[in-house]
């Protein structure tokens, strides 16, 4: 996602990091950089020479001197990014007592089915009694779609292949609909928001009156998402907007800007095609992300749709004093074979987007987890508890291999792997009671840096 950005970002960070002595000339190629990198993104020009200007100013603030200058800029460039971004998180307020409709709005292939269907999917995983109705009626083919997701997803779905009308399909599971805590509603799309559609949409929303209407688009179309949303707000009454395809554009950066102006809340964004490749927004965590210092609220929220809430306390608890034992690497091991590319959580692993991991441990090696998998299993509760004793005694590592059908130098490998583990997410206590708003002090990335083997010089 925004790799190109990502990596300006990080560069800038080191350069204030590594300067001896924060002069115009270092301050104002950061700021250079920072522009070039923010305009390819797609961000809009005004917006960016302006918060360039901005930084500029701030950082010569005479007030502050010597080594608070470069925890001062390193503050300005990180809050004014987040200005950029929108600040808030902001939540849609779903109650288990009081039924609420999602109705989800957007052109054609701005991707509101398979955003139906990943919404159900996140919502039903936290307890939500939930379920999908289809009310395109435009796209031939569109039921189909909608009620292959259901099946997958395992939600109840409700489809009319015949009706053209979908007021009528609405009506006629009105009824049913009452059993379910959460509806959401997947509408058809235009090649622009013309009459017809406006139309369609007015019409949805007066007779199902949704407590959200969501307008759903591609992040593809960059700072033109700017205009879109403001025409859906004034036509439709939308009030939030997803944006799908982060992970397939370098011009995510225009559209999430272009909403924070028009003050469209953006609630969640799609980053791959897979239904569990989707998550909440949130500013603080995408700057942390941008930056390469890893987001443990983030991260945590993605094991939390395929782990359960328990567990899911126990991980945080094990991850922030640095107990995490065999048994918890098996365990994450299984729930991140549903959750998308190991590279992908990684990058939200405190720490992990800042150093070089080998590649073997990023790659989505489905082979090797299952091995690993056999592994663990071979392994005595002594051993899981304890893995030293497994490399100490030959006889162990043996009995292991033979009973998982692998060899000792698999498992040699995963307890490698175990270790490098273990000594990375001891960097998530640091980090997750670390304030972003707060910006990085130069202490907290100097810890960072050594933890992580990265020489950072001042
Ligand atoms: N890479 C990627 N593809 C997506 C994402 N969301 C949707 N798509 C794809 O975009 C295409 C259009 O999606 P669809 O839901 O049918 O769009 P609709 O016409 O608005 O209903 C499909 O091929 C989806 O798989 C996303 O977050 N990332
Ligand atoms: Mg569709």
């Amino acid at each position: 996602m925004l790799n190109k950005l990502s990596s300006v970002l990080k560069k800038s960070f080191d350069k204030i990091a590594r300067a001896v002595f924060l002069d115009k000339k270092t301050i104002d190629t950061v700021v250079k950089d920072l522009e070039r990198a923010l305009i390819q993104a797609d961000v809009n020009v005004h917006l960016v020479k302006k918060l360039g200007a901005e930084i500029k100013k701030q950082a010569q603030d005479k007030k502050v001197k010597g080594i608070e200058k470069k925890e001062h800029l390193t503050k300005i460039l990180h809050d004014k990014i987040l200005n950029l971004l929108g600040k808030e998180k902001h939540e849609l307020k779903i109650k288990k007592h009081k039924q609420i409709k999602i109705m989800l709005a957007g052109l054609y292939g701005a991707g509101k089915t398979t955003t139906t269907a990943k919404l159900a999917s996140y919502y039903s995983k936290r307890g939500f009694k939930t379920a999908m109705i289809g009310l395109d009626t435009h796209r031939p083919a569109a039921p189909e779609q909608l009620e292959q997701l259901g099946k997958q997803t395992k939600i109840q779905t409700f489809i009319d292949k015949n009706e053209k009308d979908p007021i009528k399909i609405y009506n006629k599971y009105k009824e049913k609909l009452k059993d379910f805590n959460l509806i959401i509603i997947d509408t058809a799309g235009r090649h622009d928001l013309d009459k017809q559609l406006t139309e369609e949409i007015k019409s949805l929303n007066k007779e199902i009156k949704p407590d959200y209407k969501l307008l759903v688009i591609q992040a593809d179309i960059g700072q033109a998402a700017k205009k879109q949303a403001s025409e859906f707000q004034k036509t439709c009454g939308i009030n939030g907007v997803i944006i799908t395809r982060m992970d397939s554009t370098a011009k995510a950066g225009g559209a999430l800007t272009a909403c924070a102006e028009t003050q469209a809340p953006v609630y969640f964004i799609g980053t791959g095609e897979k239904i569990n490749e989707f998550e909440t927004f949130n500013p603080k965590s995408f700057i942390s992300r941008l930056l390469g210092l890893g987001d443990l609220e983030g991260l945590l929220e993605k094991v939390e749709s395929a782990v359960d809430k328990k567990d899911q306390k126990k991980l945080k608890e094990k991850l922030e004093q640095g107990k995490f034992n065999l048994r918890d690497l098996q365990s994450q091991l299984k729930s991140m074979q549903g959750m998308g590319s190991l590279s992908k959580i990684a990058e939200m692993i405190p720490g992990l987007g800042k150093v070089k991991i080998p590649e073997n441990l990023l790659g989505t090696q489905e082979n090797k987890l299952k091995k690993w998998n056999h592994i663990i299993n071979s392994m005595t509760e002594e051993e899981i508890n304890n893995p030293e004793i497994i490399e100490k005694q030959t006889s162990r590592l043996s009995r292991i291999a033979k009973g998982s059908g692998t060899t000792t130098t698999d498992i040699r490998q995963l307890l490698k792997q175990y270790k490098m583990l273990k000594e990375m997410t001891q960097g998530a206590g640091d980090l997750s009671s670390m304030d972003m708003s707060q910006g990085l002090s130069q202490k907290q990335m100097m810890k960072l840096a050594k933890k992580f083997g990265k020489k950072m010089r001042i």
